[in-house]
């Protein structure tokens, strides 16, 4: 399989899921910095001209989550999914849905300054809801589902790590700042982050 990605991007969260399973992949830099995620070949596996992806066979997968998800489903021998028919599976896609689509929009716009919105309408609602959020959903011990370590922790654990990196979360409780440092010691995200910034 490959992987499109390059080292300073959300690729690095990718890179690590891959390195997690230990699966045997051909790694491909896409350099956005000088367009190489600009041409027809690459636009047509992501049309979004984003990394990462992932192109498996005939299959074809952007999107963080998404390449993660699909991973962890690709070798449940490793265990890092629950069961599709468990009932741990519900909590395991709340992990895997609300960086991307609450987070990480929120977190940006936290950025801007003079933008006016309805906490009422926007998905992420309003900082002081999704840091209430996290806070309930970031475990105070081991991982996100219990004593496995799945492809909610690269998901929701690494959108943390870059949160805290960057200062997008104002003053991080004990309990999200152990986590990250739980997350930060894992040998393979080390490996996967030390081919990228730090
Ligand atoms: N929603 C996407 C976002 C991917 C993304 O924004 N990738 C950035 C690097 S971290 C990128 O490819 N930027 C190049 C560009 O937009 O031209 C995901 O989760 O994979």
């Amino acid at each position: 399989m490959k992987h499109y990605f390059h080292p300073m991007s959300r690729g690095a969260t990718t890179h690590w899921m891959l390195l997690e399973l230990g699966v045997e992949h051909e790694q491909v830099i896409v350099d956005f910095t000088i367009g190489e995620n600009d041409t027809p070949e690459y636009r047509a596996i992501n049309p979004m001209g984003k990394v990462p992806a992932l192109v498996d066979g005939d299959v074809v997968v952007t999107e963080t989550a998404a390449i993660c998800a699909y991973l962890a489903d690709k070798f449940p021998e490793q265990g890092m999914a629950p069961p599709p028919d468990s009932v741990q599976r519900g909590r395991y896609y709340r992990y895997l849905f609300f960086p991307g689509t609450t987070l990480e929009p929120m977190f940006t716009f936290n950025q801007l300054e003079g933008v006016e919105y309805s906490a009422q309408s926007v998905g992420w609602g309003d900082l002081t809801r999704c840091l209430a959020a996290i806070e309930a959903m970031t475990p105070a011990q081991d991982w996100a589902m219990g004593e496995a370590f799945t492809a909610a922790d690269v998901v929701y654990g690494g959108t943390l790590d870059f949160a805290v990196q960057f200062n997008w979360l104002p003053d991080p409780s004990a309990k999200v700042t152990d986590y990250v440092k739980r997350i930060k010691a894992r040998p393979r995200y080390r490996e996967a982050h030390d081919a990228s910034w730090h």
